[in-house]
């Protein structure tokens, strides 16, 4: 894993103020990530100094130097759902067949959901819903159908750490006919109790490798104060309940300074990823170079890169 030397790549002082909401923002962070024709695209998490949440686009020619919008992006169809919405955040992108998809935490009335949205152009956005039971975050879904049926990874949000957020301890696979309903099949991780990972959540939507399905993870170590770091493991390609491997240790965890300092220090939490090549059956290329975009320290957006052989290596670690 590799850190862009001048990491971070969007910080607060890249989002124009976009009048009346917008103004001076106070952080940005966890955004997902998408190739979009020969555009590098990420789906920001701003946050304003009322530390209310709204949605930006940026793009990018070389998924480094990126160019943020001068405007909030609008899910049609949200103004009609009648919970109480508090923020909207943690973005992860996923193209499936012609359509991109965002699948979203909401915090809504008392509890956290996932929401999705749908687009062609990433110009207009529409809400299809609320997607999850109470209480699930992180949410990410697979790229393609398997037997059939679409499927994704989520967290219950089921423990609470200390003075701090309701998190979780499992990865829960689940999978639905129309992206709206989902039934739940299997547990695929759990928290390793006094380990890196004794509280996990999947960070970025799977890849298809001949491997089987990459999948990142966040793990967080429950120490006096707590630690966000970044996993990896492997799924059986047709039946992805089945664990191939889980690597034993991080492979990315806050040692910068941008890292270890800001808003919720300690904290690497990646969420959007993007490879650079496929082979023409849909599988991610071994040598291909890998993008990971990752909120540092709740505050600002990093870059670290890879490829998919030391992906999968880790696995096995
Ligand atoms: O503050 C660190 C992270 O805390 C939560 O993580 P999780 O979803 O694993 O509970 C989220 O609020 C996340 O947005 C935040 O970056």
């Amino acid at each position: 894993m590799i850190r862009y030397k001048n990491n971070p790549v969007v910080k607060n002082s890249d989002i124009p103020d976009i009048a009346p909401n917008l103004i001076d923002a106070t952080s940005v962070f966890n955004p997902g990530a998408i190739k979009f024709g020969d555009k590098y695209l990420l789906m920001l998490r701003v946050q304003n100094r009322g530390r209310k949440t709204f949605f930006v686009m940026a793009e990018s020619k070389d998924g480094i130097d990126f160019k943020v919008e001068n405007k909030i992006v609008e899910l049609k169809g949200l103004e009609k759902l009648e919970n109480k919405i508090y923020h909207l955040y943690d973005p992860r992108l996923t193209k499936i067949e012609d359509d991109y998809f965002i699948l979203f935490a909401m915090d809504i009335d008392d509890n956290c959901s996932l929401g999705l949205a749908k687009t062609n152009d990433f110009q207009n956005f529409e809400f299809m819903g609320i997607v999850s039971e109470k209480n699930v975050r992180n949410g990410v879904l697979f790229p393609e159908k398997i037997n059939g049926e679409y499927y994704r990874f989520e967290r219950p949000n089921t423990a609470q750490i200390e003075g701090g957020p309701l998190t979780g301890n499992s990865i829960v696979l689940a999978k639905s006919k129309n992206l709206i309903e989902w039934e739940r099949i299997a547990i695929v991780a759990e928290g390793i109790k006094f380990y890196w990972d004794e509280m996990v959540g999947s960070s970025t939507p799977p890849i298809k490798t001949k491997k089987g399905w990459l999948h990142t993870y966040h793990g967080i170590a429950m120490h006096y104060a707590p630690i966000y770091q970044m996993g990896v493991m492997l799924h059986e390609l047709n039946d992805p309940s089945k664990v191939i491997s889980r690597g034993s240790q991080n492979i990315l965890e806050p040692r910068e300074l941008y890292e270890l300092v800001g808003q919720v220090p300690n904290v690497v939490f990646p969420t959007g990823i993007i490879v650079e090549e496929f082979d023409d059956e849909g599988f991610a290329k071994d040598d291909s170079e890998v993008k990971i975009y990752y909120g540092a320290a709740d505050t600002s957006v990093c870059l670290v890169t890879t490829t998919v052989k030391e992906l999968v290596a880790h696995c096995f670690v």
